[in-house]
C-alpha cells in the first residue's frame, strides 16, 4: 500500500512515472494524521521535520549513494549533491540525492521524500532511538509504503518510479580508464597490453583531455586527428571508447555550443537576467538550464556530434553542478583580499584569508544566485539543486531515444536523483585507493538498487591516492560482480592499469571470471530491471527470519542463487563468512580453475588467497557460466558450465537477448535450465546450450 502526503507547494521532480494516479492528502499543519511520523515545522523559513521513534533493533536500509554501512542507522546524512572528493566517515553527503529508505523492525515501512532541495536524514545521530527527516523550505511529497517483505516494498517503490535504465551488453565488460590518457597512443597502449596478455577489455574511457580546451562536444584535432577513424580502429579491436561530458559550457566566442546557448537563452540566469558565470575545467562557463525543456532537448542533441563519429557510450561529470568558483563571489573575494594585502596579518586574519580562498568551491550561497525556467516558472537553483545531474542525464537519454531509437547507448552520471535511474546509471565518483572504500563500495550497492540504480559501480582500485597491486586485485574481486566494472584513477596518482603490476596471470584469472559469470550477471541484471527487483540484496532481504543475517555488513546476495563475501582487508588471506543456510562454496582463480565444497550453515573462516574469489551457491540453485573471453561479444552462449548446489533439482531461468535492442521483454529471452539429482541437464527456450556441470 502506498500513501502520499503533500506538504506545502512541492516542485514536481518527475521521480515517479505517474504521481497523479496515487491519491494524496495535503498536509497543512503539524499533527495532521500522517501515519508513523510526528510532523512539525521548524527553522526560520519553516522547514518540515518528520520524526519517528525507533525500536532498539530497527534497521534502516537505503539512501542509495551515501557513506557508511548497509544499515544506515547511527549517522546523519544529507541529500545535497556535492562535489567533494574525500569521502571520509565524517561526511554527510556525496554526489547523489537518493531519498528512499526502509525502516525494518517494530514496523516495516518504505519512505520516499520527494524533494529536490536539501533533505537531512538524522538516523539516530542526535538521539539514538529517533529518526528525524528535515526538509528545507519549499514543500515536498512524502510517500509511505507498507505491507509485505522488505523486498516487496522495494518492488512496489520501483514500480512507481519506473523501469531502470538498461545499458548495451558490452557495457558489462571490463572498462579501463584514467584521467590523463592524452592521445590516441595512450589509448592504443591500454588496448595492446590487454590483448597481448589476454586480460579482458571492452571499453576505454576518455577523460576531459580528449576535448579541445575542455569544451563539450569537441575533439582535440592535434591529439585525435581523425577521430571517426580512431573510433573504428578501436571497434575493430572490439573496444568501445567512452568520452566524458561535463556540465559547464565554456564561454568562448566562436564556440557554437556557447553561442547558440546564449542566443536561445538556454543558460541559467541570475536575478538581473544575465547569465550566471562559474569556473570549472574549461575556465569560465555557463550552465545549461537542463530543467528547461527546450534547453534540455538542445543540450541532448549535442551528443549527436559524437554519436555520428561512432561513439556509443558517455559519462556525465561535474553535474551537481560542481563549481570551483562563482564569478561574482570571486570578485568579492579579490576585493577583500585587497584589503588584507600589505597588512600585517594576525592569526585570525590569516585564517580569514585562508577561508575566503578555500570557501570558493561549491559555495552554497552561489547556488542561490541563479535560476531555472522549470515547467513555466522561474525557480531559484537551490530549490531544485538535486535535480541538475538527473536532468542533464535525462537530456542525453531523451536525445538517444530520438537519435538512436533502436540501439542502447551507454550512459552514466555522477550526480543523480531518483528518476534519473530511468535514463542512465551512475558511478559513485571520486573514492580513494583505500581498503575502507572497497568495503564502502559493497555497502552502497543494495541501497543503490533500492533507489532504481542497477547499472552502477565505483572506481575500482580507487580514484584518489595510490593503489597497490593487492588492493586492486581485491577490489576487482568485488568488481567482477558489479554491472559497471571500471578501473579509474586520478591524474597524479600511481598508475593502476593491471600491466603496471607484476602478476598479469592473477588479473587474467580474476577479470576472466567476469566474462565467465556474464551469462548469470547479465541475466540477473535484466530480471532485476524488468521486474523492479534488486540485484544486490542485504542478506536479511532473503533470510528475514534470521537475526544474524540482519547484522551482516560485508556480504551480499547477488541475484537469486548466489552470495558473495569479498576480502576487503589488507594482507588478509581469508575471512569470516556467515552462511544463513548450507551453501556450496566455489573458490575460483579463473574460469578454468575452481574447486568446490559444501559448507553447513553458520560461521566459518574461509581461506581466499590474493588471486581467489569466493562464490557461494544457494541450495537448489544453478549459476550458469561461460568459458570466458576477452570481451563481451566473444562470450559463447552455446556452451555453458553450471555451478550448482542441487540435491533434488534446480532450475535456472537464463535471460539473453541481442544486447542492443531497447524494446525488451523478459518472456522472449528465457532459457530454462533444469538440473536433476541424477546430474542430467535439460534446457528449453531461446537458447540450446551444451551444459556441463562443474
Ligand atoms: O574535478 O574529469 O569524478 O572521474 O576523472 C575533477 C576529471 C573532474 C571528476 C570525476 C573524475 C574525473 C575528473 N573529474
Amino acid at each position: 500500500m502506498i500513501r502520499k502526503f503533500i506538504f506545502g507547494n512541492p516542485i514536481e521532480t518527475e521521480a515517479l512515472v505517474d504521481s497523479q494516479s496515487i491519491q494524496g492528502m495535503s498536509v497543512e499543519k503539524p499533527g495532521q494524521g500522517i501515519p508513523h511520523f510526528a510532523a512539525r515545522l521548524a527553522g526560520e523559513e519553516s522547514s518540515w521535520e518528520l520524526a519517528l521513534d525507533m525500536g532498539e533493533r530497527d534497521i534502516i536500509y537505503g539512501l542509495g549513494e551515501n557513506i557508511r554501512g548497509i544499515n544506515k542507522r547511527g549517522w546523519i546524512y544529507e541529500s545535497n549533491c556535492t562535489d567533494d572528493p574525500v569521502h571520509t566517515e565524517g561526511r554527510r553527503e556525496l554526489y547523489a540525492a537518493h531519498n528512499f529508505f526502509l525502516v525494518d523492525g517494530r514496523e516495516r515501512l518504505g519512505v520516499f521524500v520527494d524533494a529536490p532541495q536539501k533533505v537531512t536524514f538524522d538516523f539516530g545521530y542526535s538521539r539514538r532511538d529517533r529518526l528525524v527527516v528535515t526538509v528545507d523550505p519549499g514543500g515536498f511529497v512524502l510517500y509511505i509504503l507498507e505491507g509485505g517483505s522488505s523486498r516487496q516494498i522495494v518492488r512496489e517503490f520501483r514500480g512507481i518510479i519506473g523501469r531502470s535504465y538498461i545499458p548495451p551488453r558490452w557495457a558489462f565488460g571490463y572498462g579501463q580508464s584514467r584521467w590523463g590518457y592524452m592521445c590516441e597512443d595512450d589509448i592504443r597502449q591500454v588496448v595492446r597490453e590487454h590483448r597481448k596478455k589476454g586480460v579482458g577489455l571492452d571499453s576505454v574511457y576518455m577523460d576531459i583531455d580528449y576535448m579541445e580546451d575542455y569544451k563539450d562536444f569537441t575533439v582535440n584535432q592535434e591529439r585525435f586527428p581523425d577521430f571517426p577513424r580512431f573510433v573504428q580502429e578501436m571497434r575493430d579491436q572490439k573496444v568501445h571508447l567512452v568520452p566524458i561530458i561535463d556540465a559547464g559550457v565554456k564561454i568562448q566566442e566562436g564556440y557554437p555550443v556557447y553561442e547558440e546557448g546564449v542566443k536561445e537563452g538556454y543558460f541559467c540566469k541570475k536575478e538581473d537576467q544575465t547569465e550566471f558565470v562559474g569556473g570549472v575545467w574549461p575556465g569560465r562557463v555557463h550552465f545549461p538550464d537542463m530543467l528547461n525543456e527546450k534547453a534540455r532537448a538542445w543540450f541532448g542533441d549535442q551528443y549527436k556530434f559524437l554519436l555520428d563519429q561512432g561513439i556509443d557510450g558517455f559519462w556525465n561529470d561535474m553535474n551537481e553542478p560542481a563549481l570551483f568558483y562563482g564569478e561574482d563571489h570571486l570578485a568579492e573575494v579579490f576585493e577583500k583580499l585587497e584589503e588584507y594585502s600589505g597588512q600585517e596579518l594576525d592569526i585570525q586574519s590569516f585564517f580569514a584569508v585562508k577561508d575566503l580562498v578555500l570557501g570558493l568551491a561549491g559555495r552554497k550561497e552561489d547556488y542561490r544566485t541563479f535560476y531555472h525556467e522549470y515547467r513555466g516558472q522561474r525557480v531559484r537553483h537551490d530549490r531544485v539543486h538535486n535535480l541538475y545531474g538527473y536532468y542533464m542525464t535525462r537530456a542525453a537519454g531523451e536525445a538517444f531515444d530520438r537519435l538512436k531509437p533502436d540501439k542502447r547507448i551507454l550512459m552514466f552520471s555522477r550526480a543523480s536523483y531518483v528518476g534519473m535511474h530511468r535514463y542512465g546509471g551512475l558511478w559513485t565518483g571520486d573514492n580513494c585507493s583505500w581498503w575502507s572504500h572497497l568495503l564502502m563500495n559493497l555497502q552502497m550497492l543494495p541501497g543503490l538498487n533500492m533507489c532504481g540504480f542497477l547499472y552502477s559501480g565505483a572506481d575500482l582500485g580507487g580514484f584518489g591516492d595510490d593503489a597497490t597491486e593487492d588492493l586492486l586485485l581485491r577490489w576487482l574481486e568485488l568488481g567482477i560482480f558489479v554491472p559497471l566494472m571500471r578501473n579509474h584513477s586520478a591524474k597524479g596518482t600511481r598508475r593502476q592499469e593491471f600491466y603496471g603490476f607484476d602478476h598479469a596471470e592473477d588479473f587474467r584469472g580474476i577479470i576472466g571470471l567476469r566474462y565467465g559469470l556474464l551469462p548469470y550477471l547479465y541475466s540477473e541484471f535484466m530480471k532485476a530491471a524488468l521486474t523492479g527487483d534488486m540485484m544486490f540484496l542485504p542478506l536479511s532481504f532473503v533470510y528475514p527470519e534470521d537475526p544474524e543475517a540482519a547484522g551482516v555488513e560485508d556480504q551480499l546476495m547477488v541475484g537469486d542463487g548466489m552470495m558473495i563475501a569479498p576480502v576487503y582487508r589488507q594482507n588478509a588471506r581469508g575471512r569470516y563468512v556467515y552462511l544463513p543456510e548450507d551453501m556450496k562454496l566455489y573458490r575460483m582463480r579463473g574460469v578454468d580453475s575452481l574447486e568446490s565444497q559444501v559448507l553447513p550453515a553458520g560461521h566459518h573462516y574461509v581461506r581466499a588467497e590474493l588471486n581467489e574469489v569466493l562464490v557461494f551457491v544457494r541450495r537448489g540453485h544453478v549459476v550458469p557460466m561461460s568459458e570466458g573471453g576477452c570481451c563481451v561479444e566473444d562470450v559463447d552462449m552455446s556452451s555453458l558450465r553450471l555451478l550448482h548446489f542441487v540435491e533434488t533439482e534446480g532450475v535456472y531461468e537464463l535471460y539473453y537477448d541481442d544486447g542492443e535492442r531497447k524494446d525488451v521483454r523478459l518472456e522472449e529471452g528465457i532459457t530454462r535450465i533444469l538440473v536433476r539429482a541424477d546430474k542430467t541437464v535439460e534446457t528449453e527456450g531461446l537458447l540450446s546450450p551444451r551444459c556441463q556441470l562443474i
